[in-house]
C-alpha cells in the first residue's frame, strides 16, 4: 500500500532505526517503510536474534537492490550496550532521522504477589529503561539538526490497566508519561514524538507472554479478528510521512471488534 508520492518523498533517503525488528510490528514496519520509500531508505534493524534480522535484510535487498540495511544484534534490556551501539554506527547510518522504539514484551498474567522477580526486571528493563536509554543516546543526533521522529510503541495496556497486567500495564503507562515529557521538552524543536498504542495484535506477543504455551496464546485471539503487525506498521508509516508541521501525537488502534483492553467481541 502507499500514501502517494508525497509520502515517498517525505521519507526517502532517511536513516531509520527500529528496535525489535526481527518479527512482529518491528519487522512489518521495516517492510512498510521500504515499500513506501521504494527502497530509497537506510534501515538499521536491531533485535536480539541476528539471524532473523539477516533473513529480513536479505528479503528487503532482494526486493529493493539499492536499499541500505544494517543489522545489529542488540538487546535493549542490556542498558550498558546501548550507547556503544549508537556511537559505533558506521558514518552512513549515524545520522538517525527516525527512531522506532518498538522492542517490548509482556511476561505472564499472574496477580500481584505472585509475579516472578525476574519477569518484573525484564519487562521494566526492556519496555522502559531500554527505551529511555536508547532515546537519550539518539536525541542529541536529532537535536543537532533540529529534526527527527521518535515513535514510541505504547499499548492499550498503558491507558486501560487490567487484572494480570500488574507490571506490563505500568511499563506502558511509563512509556506514555515519558512521551509526554519529551513532547513538552522539545516544544521549540522540529522533533516529533509520536506514540502509537495498539490493542490486540496477533504476533509472537502472546506466545512470549505465556512462555510458549501456544494454547493460552491462541485463546487471546480466539473468535476475534485481531490486528496484525502490518496494520500497526501502516499507522507508523502514516505518522512519519505527515507534513513536518503536523504530528500524530497519540493514537489508539483497535481492531473493529475491540472497545477496551478487556472488551472484545468474540464469535462463538
Ligand atoms: C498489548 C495489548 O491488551 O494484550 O500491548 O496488553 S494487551
Amino acid at each position: 500500500m502507499s500514501f502517494g508520492s508525497k509520502a515517498a518523498e517525505r521519507i526517502s533517503n532517511k536513516v531509520v532505526l527500529i528496535t525489535g525488528a526481527s518479527a512482529g510490528i518491528g519487522a512489518a514496519t521495516a517492510k512498510e517503510i521500504a515499500v513506501t520509500a521504494n527502497g530509497n531508505i537506510k534501515l538499521i534493524l536491531t533485535a536480539r536474534r541476528k539471524d532473523k534480522l539477516q533473513d529480513l535484510a536479505d528479503e528487503l535487498t532482494q526486493q529493493f537492490p539499492d536499499i541500505k540495511v544494517l543489522t545489529v544484534a542488540l538487546d535493549v534490556s542490556k542498558l550498558e550496550t546501548i550507547r556503544p551501539f549508537v556511537e559505533a554506527l558506521p558514518q552512513e547510518f549515524a545520522d538517525i532521522d527516525v527512531l522506532v522504539n518498538n522492542a517490548g514484551l509482556a511476561l505472564g498474567r499472574d496477580p500481584v504477589g505472585s509475579i516472578l522477580d525476574e519477569d518484573i526486571t525484564t519487562m521494566f528493563q526492556t519496555n522502559v529503561l531500554g527505551l529511555i536509554t536508547l532515546t537519550q543516546a539518539v536525541l542529541p543526533i536529532m537535536k543537532a539538526k533540529d529534526s527527527g521522529d521518535i515513535i514510541n510503541l505504547g499499548s492499550i495496556a498503558g491507558r486501560d490497566p487490567y487484572p494480570g497486567g500488574g507490571i506490563y500495564c505500568p511499563t506502558k503507562a511509563s512509556v506514555k508519561s515519558f512521551s509526554h515529557v519529551l513532547r513538552k521538552e522539545l516544544i521549540s524543536t522540529k522533533i516529533r514524538i509520536i506514540e502509537i498504542d495498539p490493542g490486540n495484535v496477533e504476533t509472537e506477543f502472546s506466545n512470549v507472554r505465556f512462555k510458549g504455551d501456544l494454547e493460552k496464546a491462541k485463546a487471546v485471539y480466539a473468535g476475534t479478528e485481531p490486528l496484525y503487525a502490518e496494520d500497526i506498521a501502516e499507522f507508523i508509516v502514516f505518522a512519519i510521512t505527515r507534513k513536518q508541521k503536523t504530528v500524530m501525537a497519540e493514537t489508539l488502534v483497535f481492531s473493529t471488534n475491540q472497545a477496551s483492553a478487556t472488551h472484545l467481541y468474540r464469535e462463538e
